[in-house]
């Protein structure tokens, strides 16, 4: 099985779309080295290889080919790897419909709702780098990256209160994937580790813990990607803005 082709994946820490690709590597048995890529000069970097335009992470090189994107990367590995697919037939065309929705319309989530929450709870930026709460300085110091995070990821409160009030809906879309056996079987699809991902880092927000408890989402989170650090209390978000009942029925 495995190929002999070097493989290298451009990552940053806790960026979930990196977890996908990971995650997809190891499925296919295939090993790499991980290069992480730091903040300041990473754009140029990465441009460099993958070309103008493509700034994000992951990015994987793989025999000289450069791979743009966890879609991209899923597809490749699927091509150079057809054992343990992520792509099952007969519900292959229906995986990747669901792993481009999760691409498309949850992943965004799993930066601007942490980001969100901790603006109000600026202390617990520490534990999402292994640490405790932040004592004051720390926090003053967080609450400055915060307001450039909320910048850079496009964050404003009201955009904060949509994604939140929109959240079940999707946690419900996640269920009739569930239902479909397009994700949560025996082994992982291109649609459970895109998915999967995103609903771990989400997480580890307390105010969310109801809405995802029991759930098909919270299920392939916990199972595909059992560590994850960070924890924002419970009692961040302005009371009112969380839906805490996945609506019974989606079609
Ligand atoms: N949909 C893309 C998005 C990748 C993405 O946005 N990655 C983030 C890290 S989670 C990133 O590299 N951000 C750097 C930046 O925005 O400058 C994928 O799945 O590969």
């Amino acid at each position: 099985m495995p190929t002999t082709e070097k493989i290298t994946l451009h990552v940053r820490p806790l960026s979930h779309p990196c977890m996908t690709a990971r995650a997809a590597l190891d499925l296919k048995g295939l090993e790499y080295e991980a290069v992480t890529v730091e903040t300041g000069p990473h754009i140029e970097q990465l441009e460099a290889i993958y070309g103008a335009g493509k700034t994000t992470v992951p990015g994987m090189v793989i025999d000289g080919e450069p791979v743009h994107g966890s879609v991209s990367i899923l597809e490749r590995l699927e091509r150079e790897v057809p054992e343990n697919p992520l792509y099952p037939e007969p519900v292959a065309a229906e995986v990747r419909e669901a792993e481009l929705w999760g691409d498309r319309e949850i992943q965004d989530l799993g930066r601007r709702l942490p980001w969100g929450a901790l603006h109000f709870r600026p202390e617990a930026s520490g534990t999402y780098t292994g640490g405790g709460a932040l004592d004051p300085a720390g926090t003053d110091y967080a609450m400055k990256y915060l307001h450039m995070a909320w910048k850079h990821a496009g964050i404003t409160a009201t955009r904060l209160a949509e994604d939140l009030a929109d959240l079940a809906e999707k946690v419900a879309r996640i269920e009739g994937f569930a239902r479909d056996g397009l994700i949560d079987g025996d082994s992982p699809t291109a649609a459970d580790l895109q998915i999967a991902s995103t609903i771990r880092v989400l997480l580890t927000i307390g105010d969310l813990e109801e809405l995802f408890a029991g759930t098909a989402a919270e299920r392939i989170a916990r199972r595909f990607f059992p560590e994850y650090p960070g924890h924002v209390p419970a009692g961040a978000f302005p009371a009112g803005w969380v839906v805490t009942e996945v609506p019974a029925t989606h079609g």
